[in-house]
């Protein structure tokens, strides 16, 4: 397992709509902290509508999203393997792109890194489009730089047109 010298300040977004999610992260938090991920701060928990991956698409349940920052020695690549053994562990089953799920964990930020291979894509793609991913990470700070560019979380929030979309309901104290 490939180590840095100095821990990496790492952002990770979280999201379910099967079961008990907010056990799932409650369990998920513990685990990253158990395994080499320091976590620092940890957002509310957002109940949105699920997105689906094509116009027509039926959405299953409302998924919970949350974000939480952490500092951490794990290489990139370790640090995938690890939030897929996660998703194993909450009872994940990969069956197709977008499908309901326990538990998903996305690596967000890892830190002004800039990273794309067939495995991982750093800075996530999708993390701009998204008001369930920003509105909760704007939660630990809006002033975080996404490279390679620098945009910040309150920057990407109000480039959108409706920085509110799907989400139906927001949870302070879930832990
Ligand atoms: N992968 C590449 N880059 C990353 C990264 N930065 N972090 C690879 C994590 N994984 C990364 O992901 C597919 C592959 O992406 C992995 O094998 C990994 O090597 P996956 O988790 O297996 O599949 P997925 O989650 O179905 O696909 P994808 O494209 O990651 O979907 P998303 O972006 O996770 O979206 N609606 C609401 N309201 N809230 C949600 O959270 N999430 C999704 C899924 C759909 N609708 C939603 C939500
Ligand atoms: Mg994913």
């Amino acid at each position: 397992m490939a180590e840095c010298d100095t821990p990496i300040v790492v952002h990770l977004a979280l999201g379910g709509n099967q079961g008990d999610v907010l056990a799932a992260f409650r369990r998920a938090l513990v685990e990253l902290a158990a395994r080499g991920v320091a976590v620092t701060a940890v957002s509310p928990a957002y109940r949105s509508a699920a997105l689906v991956a094509r116009r027509g698409d039926t959405p299953g349940p409302d998924y919970w999203n949350i974000a939480c920052a952490a500092e951490t020695r794990l290489s990139p690549v370790d640090l995938l393997a690890l939030v897929h053994d996660l998703e194993r562990e909450a009872g994940r089953e990969r069956r197709e792109r977008w499908g309901d799920r326990p538990l998903d964990i996305d690596i967000l930020r890892y830190g002004d890194q800039v990273l794309s291979t067939p495995e991982l894509t750093v800075p996530h793609p999708a993390v701009g489009a998204r008001p369930f991913v920003l509105q909760p990470l704007a939660d630990l700070d809006p002033e975080v730089p996404f490279p390679p560019a620098g945009r910040t979380v309150g920057a990407m929030l109000e480039a959108l047109a409706d920085p509110w979309a799907g989400i139906e309901y927001v949870m302070f104290n879930w832990r």
